[in-house]
């Protein structure tokens, strides 16, 4: 691949608190775009997808369902219309943004490698938050809202892997049972090592072209401080990096989400500088 597209989706609408609407400018401040330009691939940055700020909404009551439609459809008709070499760079932003990157990249069968402490498989019914950034992956299985199932629904869930996961709310641990989500936990990073799990996640999605969604939170708070929703014993950054580096070796992945770096929470950027690097081991970057 050659051709890389960098679209922003400033959102938090979908979040508990404010702050990840920051999130693209801080990933283009910490040097994305010139470091896949140094890579020698050719990086056209498409700005952002228009989304409502929080404070002209005030007043309302959350959970903003119809304006993180409407923004996730613009990014999704945005991805819909990029020709099928170029490769897309979704800078979040809160996850929920991922019913419309997911759905604009989805030409037929996608296999998602979702890598996040959460499963992002809740439904307005499990949910204990409301908050929607909670929901994408479930929305995209078909489940949830009607409003955001008839424009997002665009996977099945035995096409999606879960890695990095250790915070699962009761209901959507039943659901992703039911739907047959695989699901990687911490325990089993522990237990098995992160390159085990990346081939058999390869595997398991044989045959199709891939899609990762990266959640800066997967990370272990003390190496990613920027986020909404920290928890305890994530990856470390060879990890995160192997894993990469792994999918990157497949040749399979076309597509990248890179969400929920909070720049109000983090500590001089080091949230977003380790989102870059994880793309770039994404993209190929090789010291040899
Ligand atoms: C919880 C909920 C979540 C990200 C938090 C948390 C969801 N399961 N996702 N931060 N990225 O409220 O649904
Ligand atoms: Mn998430
Ligand atoms: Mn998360
Ligand atoms: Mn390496």
């Amino acid at each position: 691949m050659e051709r890389v597209a960098v679209v922003g989706v400033p959102m938090d609408l979908g979040a508990g608190r404010r702050g990840v609407d920051m999130g693209p400018s801080a990933l283009r401040y910490a040097r994305l775009l010139e470091e896949l330009e140094a890579l020698g691939l050719e990086v056209e940055d498409l700005g952002n997808v228009r989304v409502p700020l929080a404070e002209t909404l005030r007043g309302r009551k959350g959970p903003y369902l119809e304006e993180i439609r409407q923004a996730a459809l613009e990014l999704k008709e945005r991805l819909m219309t990029l020709p099928e070499e170029v490769f897309p760079i979704v800078l979040g932003g809160d996850h929920s943004l991922a019913m419309g990157s997911v759905s604009g990249v989805a030409r037929g069968r996608v296999g998602v490698i979702w890598v996040d402490a959460h499963a992002d498989f809740n439904t307005p019914e499990t949910s204990p938050s409301g908050n929607i950034h909670g929901m994408p992956l479930a929305v995209l299985c078909g489940l949830g809202h009607p409003r955001l199932t008839e424009v997002f629904q665009a996977v099945d869930p035995k096409d999606v892997v879960l890695i990095g996961v250790r915070s699962v709310d009761p209901g959507e641990a039943r659901l992703l049972k039911e739907m047959g989500v695989r699901v990687y936990t911490m325990h089993e990073v522990d237990r098995l090592g992160i390159a085990p799990i990346a081939e058999e996640a390869l595997s398991y999605l044989e045959g199709l072209p891939l899609h990762v969604s990266l959640d800066a939170d997967v990370l272990d708070p003390t190496l990613a401080p920027g986020v909404g929703t920290p928890v305890p014993g994530g990856l470390s950054y060879r990890e995160a990096h192997l894993l990469m580096e792994i999918l990157a070796l497949s040749g399979r992945v076309r597509s990248l989400d890179l969400v929920e770096v909070n720049p109000i929470l983090d500590e001089k950027n080091r949230t977003a500088l380790m989102m870059v690097g994880l793309a770039l081991s994404l993209l190929g970057k090789r010291i040899l």
